[in-house]
């Protein structure tokens, strides 16, 4: 059965149940973006043309919406908890929806056990019982209540399932012997999938597979609204929870502020102000999303603390014309030394509260300043005020972006099939590239053969052996291109070190998550031994890795030019 594109949701919005807030937030929001969602759906169906797209069948279990987690989220929808995985969920379920696909949404241990057809309490017989979807969305709760509750089914179909993880998995993190081995555990990595099944918030590393989630796109029409309609000296605080604004020191900066502009916050309150939001702070209390839309129209600036980390709100800020200032963090935040990150199966640094915004929009409507620096800050609010910037979205964040990548991942991505190039040392594996006439970097060869199917295609690869202590990630990004761990297998060799001049004069074959690579000292190059480890993220000063990238479409870093 062919796909069709939908632009009517109020199926998918009776699917989505009810009784929930969490639930009711999730449909205000689909029902709410409808419109742009079927306008994106046309563009694309246009530019797609006569392409064949299957219909699958898909499951979407949101495991940390489920009483058997715990469901911890629910009750705080209107005291000003979390929303952002609302958001990105609601979303996904609109994108898949819109698609053409057909969905089964399940929040509930029961409705997944009888959706897999499993019967109640026998979780763990030895049956393998056929799974009736394609496809299976999911988070890491959910996961857990799949592996429990399928029995051997879960071992044969974990190739369908993708897990939304909103802030990444590396995959030092999901082997589960080599993180193990290493120090690399934490509550929630070791499920040996491949890295690409986990699907993140933001683009984070190339490892996982970057979801994301829309924000609404101002017409031509709204948008001279929002230019004429500005308040040059209207900010608004981001956090919607009054522990946010605990932050030590925030006095002198906001001080610093209210000499400028008057200071709005949209701060949850149950009967009085919460003590730690300042009077001179103009409070809205927590605004449906609809409402704080219509804020940030008026405001000129959209100000961070430094948490919540990595949400959707400064993508609406600067949707609607907002310049957002954010907090630097020297030294950077981790899962090392911040409780938040604690436990994350990631070893990222986050370098401010917001790096896509920082790193993937920056100025003008962007400022990442050390809010410590007073002489830094205040100079950054003079210099905003004077300055005009244009509502802005991303291609990636806007309805269409988000459906041509789930539609891209839907038709390419397959982790069922049989595993790539052999790993080293199983078979001689003749390198398919020749080294660039800058002898800088590797590219394909014009005459190699393409590996039919493969995706992103192969001829779209370019290698560089990076500096000693860069991981591929930036290596990559220095080049002006995007690190892609599915090329690794065709770097893997012994003879791409030689055609890029490497001199080993050993070469090893080890499980180590930052193989292939090369130690100056001893001149000795390291092929990695095991797929799972590849990895984009990564790097020691001891190591000069060897690194795969490729090109990527202006505002859509997941797919390559010739990936649709
Ligand atoms: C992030 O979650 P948050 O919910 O804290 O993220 P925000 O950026 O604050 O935005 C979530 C939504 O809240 C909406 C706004 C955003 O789409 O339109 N909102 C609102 O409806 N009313 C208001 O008054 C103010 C905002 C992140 F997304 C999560 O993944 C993380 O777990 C969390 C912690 O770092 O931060």
């Amino acid at each position: 059965v062919q796909a069709v594109f939908r632009s009517n949701l109020s199926h998918l919005l009776e699917l989505m149940g009810s009784g929930k807030e969490s639930l009711i937030f999730m449909k205000k929001r689909a029902k709410r973006l409808t419109a742009q969602w079927a306008v994106a759906a046309q563009r694309l169906s246009q530019k797609l043309g006569a392409v064949q797209r299957d219909q699958k069948q898909i499951l979407v279990h949101i495991g940390f919406l489920t009483e058997e987690s715990g469901d911890v989220f629910s009750p705080r929808v209107l005291k000003g908890g979390p929303l952002g995985e609302m958001v990105q969920w609601a979303d996904i379920l609109a994108a898949l929806y819109v698609l053409g696909h057909g969905l089964r949404i399940t929040v509930s241990l029961k409705e997944l056990q009888s959706n897999l057809g499993v019967p109640p309490g026998r979780g763990n017989c030895p049956l393998t019982v056929p799974l009736p979807f394609d496809l299976v969305y999911t988070d890491y709760h959910g996961l857990q209540q799949m592996k429990q509750h399928m029995g051997l089914s879960f071992k044969k179909y974990r190739c369908r399932i993708r897990v939304i993880d909103t802030f990444g998995t590396e995959p030092a993190y999901n082997h589960e012997e080599y993180a193990t081995l290493h120090g690399y555990r934490t509550n929630w990595g070791y499920w040996n999938l491949n890295p690409k099944q986990f699907m993140t918030m933001f683009p984070h590393t190339p490892d996982n597979s970057f979801m994301g989630f829309v924000s609404e796109e101002l017409n031509e029409t709204e948008k001279q609204l929002v230019r004429g309609g500005k308040a040059s000296n209207m900010a608004v605080v981001y956090g919607k929870e009054a522990s946010i604004w605990k932050l030590q020191g925030k006095e002198k900066f906001l001080g610093i502020l209210n000499k400028y502009m008057e200071i709005h916050g949209t701060v949850y309150y149950e009967s009085q102000r919460p003590p730690e939001v300042p009077a001179f702070v103009k409070n809205h209390g927590l605004l449906p999303q609809p409402e704080f839309q219509q804020l940030l129209r008026k405001a000129k600036l959209f100000i961070g603390f430094g948490f919540p980390y990595e949400g959707p709100a400064p993508l609406e800020a600067i949707a609607n014309g907002c310049v957002f200032l954010q907090s630097r963090f020297s030294p950077p935040h981790s899962s090392l030394n911040h409780e938040f990150f604690r436990g994350k199966p990631t070893s990222r640094e986050v370098f401010s509260q917001h790096p896509y915004a920082e790193n993937f929009i920056g100025k003008p409507h962007v400022w990442t300043v050390d809010y410590n620096n007073s002489d830094e800050f205040e100079a950054a609010i003079k210099a905003i005020m004077k300055t005009q910037v244009d509502p802005y979205l991303p291609y990636e964040y806007t309805c269409e972006g988000m459906l041509e990548r789930i539609h891209a991942y839907i038709q390419h991505q397959d982790f069922c099939a049989a595993p790539g190039p052999a790993p080293p040392g199983t078979r001689a594996l003749q390198s398919p590239f020749v080294l660039a006439p800058n002898a800088t970097h590797l590219e394909w060869a014009q005459n190699a053969s393409v590996a039919p199917g493969a995706w992103p295609p192969a001829h779209s690869l370019r290698a560089w052996l990076a500096a000693a202590g860069r991981a591929c990630t930036d290596a990559c990004l220095d080049h002006g291109l995007i690190c892609e761990p599915s090329f690794f297998p065709f770097l893997n060799s012994q003879d791409a070190f030689q055609k890029l001049q490497v001199p080993c004069d050993s070469t090893e074959s080890e499980m180590n998550h930052l193989y292939p690579a090369f130690a100056q000292p001893g001149r000795e190059c390291f092929l990695q031994k095991e797929p799972l480890l590849f990895s984009c993220a990564g790097s020691s000063t001891k190591y000069h890795r060897l690194c795969p990238c490729r090109d990527f479409r202006k505002g859509q870093v997941a797919l390559c030019r010739d990936c649709l």
